[in-house]
């Protein structure tokens, strides 16, 4: 068998998962959220997005970024992450997964796509202090909008499941 990028990649995440027997084994399975990295969203049209762009997980939970498009990854804004936590950032091509522990709200973006609006949201838990402050992270031109846009989401999410 002919050893390709793809299958080591591949190979490696499979490794880092636990088998369905230990899976079980566990007292309760960690959830894993998905989110895509695309070179175009099928539904909306939208050019270079993450999909869903703005979801809210429970603390523990995991986040997983698929690479279906190339060219992506997600690199997370140093100040858009709950204080004392460490920003993520993944490589390029590569799924990447980042478990959450810590409540808050995180924002990030594709490093190479930023400009192009390739941003998104990460609600963790129930306490999002830092939620408002994402609006002061340096965003410009195209991206502006949708982190607006992606922030004003965020926040009718919060409202959600505050009421
Ligand atoms: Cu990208």
């Amino acid at each position: 068998m002919k050893i390709t990028r793809r299958s080591l990649i591949a190979s490696a995440s499979a490794s880092a998962i636990l088998s369905p027997a230990a899976l079980r084994a566990q007292d309760s399975e960690p959830t894993v959220h998905e989110v895509e990295m695309l070179n175009r969203d099928p539904d909306t049209g939208d050019i270079m997005v993450f999909r869903p762009a703005v979801i809210k997980v429970s603390p523990g939970d995991t986040v997983r970024f698929v690479a279906t498009d190339r060219g992506h990854n997600s690199e997370a804004f140093d100040d858009a992450v709950p204080e004392g936590v460490e920003a993520w950032k993944g490589n390029i091509n590569e799924e990447f997964e980042i478990t959450l522990d810590t409540e808050g709200a995180y924002g990030y973006h594709c490093t190479p796509h930023l400009s192009a609006g390739m941003v998104g949201i990460i609600l963790v838990g129930d306490n999002v202090d830092n939620l408002d402050a994402l609006r002061d992270v340096r965003v410009r031109g195209r991206a502006s909008a949708r982190w607006e846009d992606y922030i004003a989401r965020a926040e009718e999410m919060m409202a959600e499941t505050a009421s």
